[in-house]
């Protein structure tokens, strides 16, 4: 596999060697079920080569990032919250408790949503 770093939980999901509820898979990203939701709908999507932070990413990751942003649409409507609304969200770093290495987009909706999040 590209990139894949054998610590990083999510490589090991990609790789199937831990399990998980995988919603959509194509040849540039997973996306999965969250193991501690915060709302009724809550993906993961993650590219699957390993990159570790938003910060990381590159001009030349320009086609991953773009393909995480379109898979965004494509799991709403597999949650069913294309229609309601969602919200998609990037944890990088210590202030905003990134605690996975592995960029990943939150999906998350099913219910009403506050601003500002903090
Ligand atoms: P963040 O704080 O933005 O790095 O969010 C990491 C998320 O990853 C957190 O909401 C919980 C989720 N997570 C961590 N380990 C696993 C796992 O093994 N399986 C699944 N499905 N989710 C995980």
């Amino acid at each position: 596999m590209e990139n894949h770093s054998a610590d990083c939980i999510f490589c090991r999901i990609i790789a199937g060697e831990i399990p998980a509820d995988i919603l959509y898979r194509n040849d540039h990203v997973l996306a999965f079920r969250d193991i501690s939701p915060v709302a009724p709908a809550h993906a993961l999507i993650i590219p699957l080569e390993h990159i570790a932070s938003l910060s990381d990413l590159s001009p030349d990751h320009l086609h991953i990032a773009g393909q995480i942003m379109l898979a965004a649409g494509r799991v709403a409507d597999i949650l069913g919250v294309r229609q309601s609304g969602y919200r998609f969200v990037f944890n990088s770093g210590p202030d905003a408790l990134q605690s996975v290495f592995h960029i990943h987009g939150h999906l998350l909706g099913g219910t009403g949503m506050g601003w500002p999040p903090f």
